[in-house]
């Protein structure tokens, strides 16, 4: 995500940084630098222009040039101009409550993420403890009543589906069937084109008014960016948005899309995809990528992803058992189905610090994975709480049991030593940074 920019900011920051006095010049060089580097990012024109304008002001005054550390006085200036780049602060849905029907209209073009989106949006609300209804009025593309119906499945929320080519009619007996099922709140999927035209203007339109959504979103793909940021003004000025979904913003390495939506459209980002599961949706908070841009990690979305996955005690369960060294195989293998619960592990990567860089995610095997977990399984119960009782005789028999080999029964269990190892070391010093490292540290 996002890594040209981000590169090449830290590096801008480390010469800056590496100074003990900082001269207006210095300031004016990093600031023409960090210009360059948002144009390459393909952030709009003038958004770039604004962001310079509001940063220099901001960092030529008494607080950069008189501050006992001048280099991370910028950097905060930077970061924090970013972060208002972004949208300032975190928009969640504005929903009614849950005894009115909320409806969230998902728009955009052919391929920017709806069908998958919607999928995504609704499984999470329902994790929430919402009763969400998916409706199909894609009617245009073939197979796209199946495919949201597919998702539906992976997401465990129903479909409301009709066989017919008007999408009016098919959200307008939805509604019916909401309300007559004690649904609290309806997606509707709606089909796009490849380009914004009249037919797909007019049927939207349509959609809407029949709809009466509390949320029309644009969803739009952050990989073509400045395009992202002309069909969402498009569609404000035609349709009027509420916020917007980036999608495959994980493939998105330069990231004009997440910096000129906001200034451009006045709309904020509410969400962004991060992946093709249908987990790999994150709230949109501009802080936090600000920080992961400018590479001070993300140990705080990084902290809320793992404790969906792991509650508290288990966390401090799992602190304790390392700080005794009575962590077993079985706790890492637990380690690992966790790993995988929690999305991507290169989304997960990219949040912790001094990850990216030093862990390459292609060593994450995921091939790998199973066959550890094949190999875990087929030990004996006493076999997993004390490794050291793993004789030559008995590695053999499991690796038969597992269909793998006694090479590679020997490299896991290397590979469990150095873990073990190494969340020891970790453990010791405390700090959240650490703690959140040591629950990965098995992958270096
Ligand atoms: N990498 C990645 N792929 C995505 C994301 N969202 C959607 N996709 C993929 O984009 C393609 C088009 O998605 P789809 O939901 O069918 O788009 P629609 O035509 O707007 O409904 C599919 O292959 C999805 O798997 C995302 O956040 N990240
Ligand atoms: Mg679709």
């Amino acid at each position: 995500m996002i890594e040209g920019l981000s590169k090449k900011l830290t590096d801008i920051f480390k010469t800056i940084s590496g100074k003990a006095n900082i001269s207006e010049n210095n300031i004016r060089d990093a600031l023409s630098e960090i210009k360059i580097a948002l144009l390459e990012a393909d952030v709009n024109l003038r958004v770039v222009r604004r962001f310079i304008n509001r940063t220099t002001e901001e960092a030529l005054g008494d607080k950069v040039l008189r501050d006992v550390s001048p280099g991370q006085q910028f950097i905060k200036i930077v970061h924090d101009s970013m972060v208002q780049l972004l949208g300032d602060t975190r928009q969640d849905l504005e929903l009614k409550g849950p005894d009115t029907l909320s409806v969230i209209l998902l728009m955009g073009l052919q391929g920017s993420g709806k069908t998958t989106t919607c999928a995504k949006l609704a499984r999470r609300l329902k994790k929430s403890n919402r009763k969400p209804l998916m409706v199909a009025a894609d009617l245009v593309r073939p197979a796209a009543v199946e495919q949201l119906c597919v998702l539906g499945e992976k997401a465990e929320v129903e479909v409301y589906r009709e066989d017919t080519k008007d999408p009016v009619r098919v959200v307008k007996n939805a509604l019916q069937y909401a309300k007559k099922n004690q649904f609290d709140t309806v997606l509707v999927d709606t089909s796009g084109r490849l380009q914004i035209n009249q037919e797909l203007m007019q049927e939207l339109q349509k959609i809407k008014k029949t709809a009466d959504p509390v949320e029309s979103i644009l969803v739009a793909d952050a990989m073509t960016g400045q395009n992202a940021v002309d069909i969402a003004k498009d569609f404000n000025e035609q349709l009027g948005i509420t916020g917007v979904i980036l999608t495959k913003f994980d493939s998105d390495t330069r990231g004009g899309a997440a910096f000129s939506i906001k200034s451009i459209t006045d709309k904020p980002i509410k969400f962004i995809g991060m992946g093709e599961k249908i987990d790999d949706l994150e709230p949109f908070y501009p802080d936090r990528i600000a920080s992961r841009i400018l590479g001070m990690g993300d140990v705080v979305s990084l902290v809320e992803k793992a404790q969906e996955t792991m509650n508290l005690e288990e966390a401090e369960e799992l602190q304790r058992k390392m700080e005794n060294k009575t962590f077993t195989l079985e706790d890492y293998l637990d380690q690992y189905r966790r790993m995988t619960k929690m999305g991507s592990l290169e989304s997960l990567l990219e949040m912790i610090p001094g990850a990216k860089g030093n862990i390459d995610p292609d060593a994450i095997n995921k091939k790998e994975m199973k066959q550890e977990e094949a190999i875990i399984l087929s030990m004996t119960i006493a076999e997993r709480k004390n490794h050291r009782i793993l004789s030559p005789s008995r590695r053999k028999r499991i690796a038969q049991g597992s269909g793998t080999s006694v090479y590679l029964v020997n490299r896991l269990l290397k590979k469990f030593e150095k873990t073990r190892l190494m969340m020891k070391k970790m453990t010791k010093n405390k700090g959240m940074q650490q703690k959140m490292m040591s629950q990965f540290g098995g992958f270096n």
